[in-house]
């Protein structure tokens, strides 16, 4: 018997809602962003941009950029062609320009760089640079850029005739072929995701810093995934990647945005090596909206194969994706269109078949994932609105259509209709809980008997699973580097302890919740461990934080790490208490003699001997370090449902209520799981109903800047009810945890538009693209028609 074991809330555990550490900086203004960091002698950057979204270079005239006092280099892209760097490589096995050479292909493109005494300096002689262009037809979607006589964007690429960037396709044909033949019901539904921009409130941006003296390259920038720069920066570079060094002080939000390579850095870099100075770029908020990490903008063709009882037979998808001039989406290898073919995973297809076609535009690069595991945000808005879409034409209820379908609790592990095993869920337990929070039953009727009185009440559901977590290494890698991740652990003799990750958070709180993890397996305090993620100088490799992978990965190296860890303190432990390993038992922060539980010695007294009173033949030192390959993704699961009153006279709509029920297994800490759903569920609400940036007919951007494309603030933002009672443990996460940071940004989405379409019921209107404003309601609603969101196509 033993009794004294630490209370695991107490010190900061698993389960402890714990206040975040790095919030004490960020609140009071004391955060360390790559604009805060000044360095001696430092030069800024800025950059010039195309005004045209197709065009021929003629030629580029830079000599009075030049005699401008202050500046000390242009860069063009004739300079960077002479080093080999007019063109990188992007994440996707495509190349893209770094400064244009030959032709512009879309508006925001670099054109030039100029490097200055300061900013305003460098901004005034980047307009004294004269460009003369030769306009060319603009592409502004993927229909333009199928026509026979569209001129080919990527005319760079020897191989390259057409605008088509690849055509892809996943499942089974044949198979889906006779599912459709037996069905009694085929519905179908033809949907367009726009585009969206992660837009986090601190831009790109990076100081580089070449030391002729040492030879050594330091960047400080805003990147999620610090090693996959410093790798990529080595082999585009051609420099020795010991030499470089890789820095992401704080992150003012990433969201996706800050996964990529852009060309910023890369200027950067190349002018700190020349002129021997420190160079900082930091991006202005149109540059950031008009040139960096756009998302989706996707045309869906969706049909599924019914039963006349409801049961689903199969499902057919096909996807034209609207790429931009370059493919850079960040996303793994194998997998041409990101994770789309995760769609359906929840529920019991037998069968299912997509074919993916992906387009070069005239756009701003697009598809680099946000808030999304590459494409998932995508997949399950499909997903959920085929579902509501096929439920309605069955002439069944919402609810029992998913239920009936949903795949069972006991019949995990599942392989989905397009090949990935799901590994555990309770998902008909998720939406008893979701329809009993919202009152289902009775909403319905209030809705019925307001229908009579004229006023338009609504509820969408939606659903959705994530694989969350790349890798396994088997299957994940980008551009051929495996996913997986790392933890290094070095407990001092004190006890205390710092921590490091391949992970790098921008804002989801790894200071917090991996000192947690921590806690959890040794017991020493959460507080008396410091974590640091973001240097390659000082961090274990790692892949970065994106798709919700640092719980699933790096937390599980945490996880591993520690028990490593207290493995070797389990043989301190032993000497110090002069009994054999075996007889040795361990509770929360204390190794004790079973046979005596009073004879014990905490983890600190461990630490201390690991220092100071080793046994003859050990390694002194209590440090580890583990690199995690997950046997599989992680799986979590939610149903959120919301409520809606749209007014038939002008189409505006309100938010009633949403619920959201969460399931991502073992919560750290609650109270940061919570946050991770409301900022979700946030930027869920924003693009369903009000972010809108698009490129018009001429290929001009439209929303690049905060006056059109608008973020929700506290005033207009719904207030969310978030329910945590069920929890499937993940089976094979050594803390039973899985992602949560993406979910509701990816589940969200349909929950308000399919409240939306339910409130016009009887109208016929099956779908209004999103946003949902409200002159597409009212368009909706007046002509009886759905509203396509597609750009427009030139009429002259
Ligand atoms: N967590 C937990 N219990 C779990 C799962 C997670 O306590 N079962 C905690 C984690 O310890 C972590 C946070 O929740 O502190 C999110 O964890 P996880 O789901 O592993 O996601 P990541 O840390 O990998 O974060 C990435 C994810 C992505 S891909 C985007 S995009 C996004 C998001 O996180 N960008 C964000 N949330 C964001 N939140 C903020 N504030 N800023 C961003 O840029
Ligand atoms: Cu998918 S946006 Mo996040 O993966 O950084």
């Amino acid at each position: 018997m033993t009794t004294q074991a630490l209370d695991e809330i107490k010190i900061g555990g698993l389960g402890a809602s714990r206040k975040r550490v790095e919030d004490d900086r960020f609140i009071r203004g004391k955060g360390n962003y790559t604009d805060d960091v000044v360095l001696p002698g430092m030069l800024h950057m800025e950059i010039l941009r195309s005004p045209l979204p197709h065009a021929r270079i003629k030629s580029i005239d830079a000599s009075k950029a030049w005699e401008i006092p202050g500046v000390h280099l242009v860069l063009t892209g004739e300079m960077m062609a002479t080093r080999n760097l007019a063109w990188m490589p992007t994440l996707s096995y495509d190349t893209q320009a770094v400064l244009a050479t030959d032709k512009v292909r879309f508006q925001g493109q670099e054109v030039a760089c100029v490097i200055a005494d300061d900013p305003y300096i460098a901004k005034d002689a980047c307009e004294a640079i004269e460009v003369d262009y030769e306009p060319l037809p603009p592409i502004v979607n993927p229909w333009q850029a199928l026509a026979s006589d569209a001129p080919v964007i990527r005319d760079d690429k020897v191989s390259q005739a057409d605008n088509v960037v690849y055509n892809w396709e996943v499942g089974d044909k044949a198979g889906t072929d006779r599912a459709f033949a037996q069905a009694d019901v085929i519905s179908k539904l033809e949907l367009h995701y726009p585009r969206s921009h992660p837009s986090p409130i601190e831009c790109c941006g990076s100081v580089a810093d070449f030391n002729r003296a040492t030879s050594k390259l330091t960047v400080y920038m805003t990147t999620q995934a610090p090693h996959i720069i410093r790798a990529a920066v080595a082999m585009v570079a051609e420099l020795p990647e010991q030499m470089i060094r890789i820095i992401s002080p704080d992150i003012g939000g990433g969201f996706g945005n800050k996964v990529p390579i852009y060309p910023g850095y890369v200027c950067s870099i190349l002018a700190s090596i020349l002129l021997e100075r420190p160079v900082k770029w930091i991006e202005d908020k149109t540059g950031n909206l008009i040139s960096t990490g756009f998302a989706r903008d996707i045309y869906l063709k969706g049909e599924m194969a019914l039963r006349r009882d409801g049961k689903i037979l199969g499902v057919r998808m096909h996807t034209d994706a609207d790429h931009g001039a370059f493919f850079s989406d960040a996303q793994p290898s194998k997998f041409k269109i990101g994770l789309m073919h995760s769609a359906f995973a929840a529920y019991d297809v037998p069968v299912a078949h997509l074919t993916a076609r992906g387009l070069y535009t005239n756009k701003a690069p697009g598809g680099v994932a946000y808030r999304c595991s590459f494409r998932v945000t995508e997949a399950m808005f499909f997903q959920e609105r085929m579902v509501q879409a096929a439920a309605d034409d069955l002439g069944m209820d919402q609810a029992e259509f998913r239920r009936m379908n949903f795949v069972k609790d006991d019949d995990f592990p599942h392989r989905t209709p397009f090949g990935f095993l799901t590994d555990s869920g309770q998902y008909a337990k998720c939406l008893d809980v979701g329809l009993a929070a919202i009152g289902y039953e009775n909403f319905r009727k209030e809705q019925a008997e307001a229908r009579e009185r004229g006023r338009l009440l609504g509820l969408g559901i939606s659903t959705m699973t994530e694989p969350l977590g790349a890798g396994n290494s088997r299957e994940y890698d980008i551009l051929g580097i495996k996913m997986f991740d790392s933890a290094d652990l070095k407990v001092h003799m004190t006890g205390k302890a710092i921590l490091r990750t391949g992970a790098r958070g921008q804002g989801q709180g790894h200071e917090t919740t991996w000192a947690q993890i921590v806690a959890h397996e040794l017991g020493i305090p959460a507080d008396d461990v410091t974590v640091e993620e973001g240097d390659t100088d000082t961090a274990p490799f790692g892949m970065g934080t994106y798709a919700s992978r640092s719980t699933p990965v790096a937390g599980a190296a945490v996880a591993m790490v520690s028990r490593k860890i207290r493995a070797k303190a389990r043989k301190l432990a032993a000497h110090l208490l002069e009994v054999s390993e075996e007889d040795i038992e361990w509770e929360l922060g204390r190794f004790y003699v079973r046979s005596s539980p009073g004879r014990g010695v905490t983890i600190q007294e461990c630490a201390m001997a690991a220092y100071s009173n080793m046994p003859d033949g050990m390694e002194p030192g209590l440090e580890n370090t583990a690199y995690y390959d997950p046997p599989n993704l992680t799986w979590p699961f939610a149903v959120y449902i919301v409520t809606v009153e749209v007014d038939p006279e002008t189409g505006v709509w309100d938010v009633l209520r949403m619920v959201a029920v969460d399931d991502c297994g073992v919560r750290i800490n609650p109270m940061i799981v919570e946050g991770q759903i409301m900022g979700g569920l946030t930027e869920a609400y924003a693009m369903s109903s009000m972010q809108f940036i698009t490129f018009d007919a001429d290929g001009n951007c439209v929303g690049s800047n905060y006056m059109d494309y608008l973020l929700p603030s506290a005033w207009e933002t719904p207030g969310y009810e978030l329910h945590s009672e069920v929890v499937t443990p993940c089976p094979h996460h050594p803390i039973g945890a899985k992602g949560i940071g993406e979910c509701a940004a990816v589940g969200g989405p349909a929950a308000f538009v399919n409240a939306v379409i339910d409130a016009l019921t009887g109208t016929g209107v099956r779908n209004i693209d999103m946003p949902v404003l409200p002159d597409r309601v009212w368009e909706a609603i007046t002509y009886r028609r759905d509203v396509s969101g597609a750009p427009p196509v030139r009429q002259d």
